[in-house]
């Protein structure tokens, strides 16, 4: 007896697309579409495929990439080759065309396919929600919140989260971007500087000098000049090394709760960047599975129409533990769940612990200090509600 029963009246639908994971960055590269692969394995075989309407995601079409991004970009990316840059080399060439060809988006065999996969799946998730089929709509590929209309950026080529939510704005008046990834969601948060219909919302790491991509502080809240509509719509949590499932729990059902109030969107878009697990390769943070996925649960309770996206994700194990008990918490069935992973899981070992829960204790040894003061905290939930007195749905 798996647990896992369908509500019904109740739709959930997982968008993704195989072909995508069999992408590579370069060995050392952190960003492993193989995680991909782990995440939805470990899905499966938990059963959960027998409670969602499960898509092959299409790749998206020319046209529909260019709904966010040039054509000069597009074109490029359409027929750059990758050639080897040398290590050493690279540095000393600062004006890579469109920041492509460096270390953090490196140019690799069959770029653009992976690229308009990874947004195909996202406006597939989009359009199963206005199309009034999906309550809740799930594209693990997606995610890629650092790409600009002209620009790569932080593993980033294609902006598919810009892009769906453009397809979710010719059926609704206002989104709500809730951006749970350790880094800045600054693409995102700059597609739609200039618009009211949609609020950004980033928790993240926030390190002008030290951490990518040093932008996301506490008053950079939208255009400074009154008379743009977009003033006072974007909302930057900015945090520190160390934060806790406790800590993070109160900040997230605080403020968004407080947005949804005073915004009312008619729809959330949220990034579920599983880089702010404690133990990522790349991020600073100490949440668990069980913290990051009450974010999830925070947002389905608001009852509004859900489009659920990746993002980061640098340990493969724990990215696919983590999306695989936001994906239950989707469906409805995480409190009949097996803690123990299933004994047929396929690459099990790879999850050294035998758990979906594993301790900050099993995940660090040692957890990362703390270095976000009660106080701090404070102050943030308190210069949201001042700026929320701006914004009128
Ligand atoms: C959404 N951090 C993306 C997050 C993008 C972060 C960065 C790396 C990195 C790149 C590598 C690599 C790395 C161990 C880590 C200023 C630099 C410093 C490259 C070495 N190892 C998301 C982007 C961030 C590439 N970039 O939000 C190849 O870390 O900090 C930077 C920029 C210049 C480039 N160098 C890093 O999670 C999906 N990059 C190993 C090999
Ligand atoms: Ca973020
Ligand atoms: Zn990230």
């Amino acid at each position: 007896e798996s647990g896992i029963t369908r509500p019904k009246g109740y739709n959930v639908s997982f968008h993704c697309n195989p072909e995508m994971e069999k992408h590579h960055f370069g060995m050392t590269h952190p960003m492993k579409p193989w995680r991909l692969t782990l995440s939805k394995s470990l899905i499966y075989s938990y059963g959960m495929s027998f409670a969602m309407d499960n898509y092959i995601s299409r790749a998206a079409t020319y046209e529909e990439l260019a709904s966010f991004h040039s054509t000069d970009y597009l074109d490029f990316l359409g027929t750059v080759l990758p050639e080897p840059v040398p290590r050493d080399l690279e540095n000393q060439n600062p004006d890579l065309k469109f920041n492509l060809g460096g270390s953090d988006c490196p140019l690799f065999d069959g770029l653009y396919d992976y690229c308009s996969m990874s947004a195909g799946g996202a406006l597939d998730a989009a359009r199963k929600i206005t199309a009034n089929q999906s309550d809740i709509a799930i594209a693990w590929g997606g995610g890629l919140h650092h790409a600009k209309r002209a620009e790569a950026s932080g593993f980033c080529y294609i902006n598919d989260i810009v892009i769906a939510i453009l397809e979710l704005l010719r059926f609704y008046p206002r989104v709500l971007y809730v951006d749970i990834d350790v880094h800045h969601g600054d693409g995102v948060e700059e597609a739609f500087f200039s618009t009211d219909r949609v609020m950004t919302v980033s928790f993240h790491k926030y390190d002008p000098n030290n951490f990518f991509p040093g932008t996301g502080a506490l008053d950079d809240n939208g255009p400074k000049n009154e008379h743009n509509p977009g003033a006072h719509h974007a909302v930057n949590v900015p945090l520190n090394d160390g934060i806790t499932d406790e800590q993070y729990d109160m900040l997230f059902n605080s403020i968004i709760g407080k947005i949804v109030e005073k915004f009312r969107p008619s729809a959330i878009a949220l990034q579920c960047g599983a880089d702010s697990l404690a133990g990522d390769r790349l991020g600073r943070f100490n949440l668990q599975v069980q913290g990051h996925g009450a974010c999830v649960e925070f947002c389905k309770k608001m009852g509004l129409p859900l489009v659920l996206f990746g993002g980061g994700g640098y340990t493969p194990r724990n990215v696919a533990r983590a999306w695989t008990y936001e994906t239950s918490i989707a469906i409805g069935c995480q409190d009949n769940i097996s803690s123990v992973l299933p004994q047929h899981t396929p690459w099990r070992d790879q999850f050294r612990q035998d758990t979906l829960f594993p301790t900050l204790e099993q995940i660090l040894g040692e957890p990362r200090q703390n270095r976000n003061p009660q106080k701090r905290l404070q102050e943030i939930v308190q210069h949201v509600s001042e700026q929320l007195r701006f914004v009128q749905a």
